[in-house]
């Protein structure tokens, strides 16, 4: 029989197939040869013995959070608790098109008290990169009823920091999930980690994976993938004068005459610059 795996929870993999949740566990086979069944795989299973006997080829898949096949990227970040960080922001669409999935963000907490020049400038810097952005209170629920269409039909993957509401978003679209909600510590500076694995949720024909949140530091880049992934540099970078440009201090960069050019943003370049200092290359460049 067919089936998704929507939850794992302690080796026992509960797979959907035409709405009933079997409890089953994958076939020895897999484990001697390293094949670890994710949420999201597809699956050929037994119903009577309940293993898992074939996952079907992934059309994607992500190490973190660790999930397979998503249609997009739903990327959340709060205005506030914590802060909105256009780094971070730049960095997972950075990873977004790194994995070749397309991504959307959502800014969630605009109750809390804000600037309106903030929500203007986030708006208009992911513009221009051409990634929409969505403003939403989970609290009084404005604009909820806006991103419910992006999750039709789509197996949407939703990430961001612990403690900027993504469990509480999908909440919010629907309170039938009653997915447990955190504390964002203000002594910590960060929420308490409530969401621990990844479960996919049925929504709207699709889906929607509730995802435990990071902390700012986990994902890893390289220079080499930021140079080509970043927001806005993906038809520039095969143009700069060398093959292995990274758009730092390299004569006859494209992206630079670009950024000069004020076609892509001083904002979304000086953070490119930061998180190209932070990141290590993937391949020794010079030998010594
Ligand atoms: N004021 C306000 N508070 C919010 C909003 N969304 C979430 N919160 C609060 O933020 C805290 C964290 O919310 P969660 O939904 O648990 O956050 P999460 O992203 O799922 O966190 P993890 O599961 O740890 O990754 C809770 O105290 C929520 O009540 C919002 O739009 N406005
Ligand atoms: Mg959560
Ligand atoms: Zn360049």
């Amino acid at each position: 029989m067919k089936g998704l795996i929507v939850a794992i929870t302690c080796g026992t993999y509960a797979v959907e197939a035409e709405g009933v949740i079997y409890n089953t566990k994958p076939r020895g086979v897999f484990r001697n040869q390293g094949v670890k069944p994710v949420v999201g795989d597809n699956v050929e299973f037994d119903p009577d013995n309940l293993t898992i006997e074939v996952i079907y080829p992934r059309s994607s898949a992500l190490k973190r959070p660790l999930i397979a096949n998503i249609s997009q990227m739903i990327l959340v970040f709060s205005l506030k608790e914590p802060d909105f960080s256009y780094l971070l922001a730049f960095k997972y669409l950075t990873y977004a098109n790194l994995n070749g999935i397309r991504a959307k963000i959502i800014i969630t907490k605009i109750d809390k008290e804000h600037d309106q020049k903030i929500i203007d400038e986030i708006k208009e810097v992911f513009n221009s990169v051409n990634i929409e952005t969505y403003f939403i209170s989970n609290k009084t629920h404005e604009g909820i009823e806006q991103v419910k269409a992006l999750f039709k039909d789509e197996v949407s993957c939703i990430m961001g920091q612990t403690g900027v509401g993504k469990s509480s978003l999908i909440n919010a679209i629907d309170p039938n999930y009653e997915r447990q909600i955190g504390e964002y510590s203000m002594a910590l500076g960060r929420g308490k980690h409530q969401t621990k694995e990844v479960i996919l949720l049925p929504y709207l024909g699709g889906y929607i994976a509730d995802t435990p949140g990071f902390s700012s530091l986990e994902l890893n880049l390289y220079k080499e993938d930021l140079a080509i992934f970043y927001p806005g540099f993906n038809t520039l970078y095969n143009k700069c004068y060398f093959a292995n440009c990274l758009h730092l201090s390299e004569n006859r960069c494209v992206v630079k005459e670009s950024v000069n050019k004020k076609e892509i943003s001083s904002l979304a370049y000086e953070c490119y610059k930061k998180l190209s200092e932070e990141a290590i290359f993937r391949k020794e460049r010079y030998q010594k």
